[in-house]
């Protein structure tokens, strides 16, 4: 399958809205692995399945994560929307053979963030936050930073998504925890 496949091959699953982020999310996966010397192919592989699963129904989702070994059950007592990245990696291999686990695992925490991140797991997890259609408060600080330090910009992403739940009060998944924890390690 080559990146043309890869797009197609989402394309009905997902809004149009989608369909565009993800496209852009691509895009700025490629740019940051041409910055940080990562795989440009796997990079842009992950960023265009990373939100492959997000429209699938919320009782498809728990099937596959009680069905799959290599997914945690305490997802099940979080919000749905943090399962489409676990579900995602799964599905990617399922249904279009993709076994590379380094573009699995960018895929599976896109959201989160988990500890001790490979430069393609914190592309996809940056590129996702600064692709070119998002607008968050703080966002124009990020992509500078995304110019220079892949480590301080994912830090920076980690910790304005903690700020926001924290602010709406909403719960926050462990590995959300794990990831800002080690990247402010990393950072100083
Ligand atoms: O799928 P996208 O919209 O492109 O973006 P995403 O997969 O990064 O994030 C989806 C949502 O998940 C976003 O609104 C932030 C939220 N989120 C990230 N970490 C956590 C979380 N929500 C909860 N409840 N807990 C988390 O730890
Ligand atoms: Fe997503
Ligand atoms: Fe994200
Ligand atoms: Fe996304």
């Amino acid at each position: 399958m080559d990146l043309k496949e890869a797009k197609a091959a989402v394309k009905p699953y997902l809004t149009t809205k989608r369909y565009e982020h993800t496209l852009r999310v691509a895009d700025t996966a490629a740019e940051l692995s041409d910055r940080f010397h990562a795989s440009k192919n796997k990079a842009q592989f992950a960023a265009v399945f990373h939100d492959y699963a997000k429209y699938r129904s919320v009782n498809e989702m728990k099937r596959w994560i009680l069905q799959s070994p290599e997914l945690p059950k305490d997802l099940l007592y979080y919000h749905p929307e943090l399962w489409h990245g676990p579900v995602g990696s799964i599905l990617v291999e399922r249904e279009h053979g993709i076994k590379d686990r380094e573009i699995q695992s960018a895929v599976r925490y896109h959201t989160t963030g988990k500890a001790h991140m490979s430069d393609l797991e914190l592309i996809v997890f940056v590129a996702d936050y600064i692709e070119p259609g998002r607008d968050f408060p703080g966002l124009d600080k990020i992509r500078e930073m995304a110019e220079h330090d892949l480590v301080k910009t994912a830090w920076m992403v980690s910790s304005n998504t903690i700020a926001y739940l924290l602010k709406k009060g909403n719960p926050i998944y462990p590995d959300t925890f794990y990831a800002y924890n080690d990247l402010t390690k990393r950072i100083n």
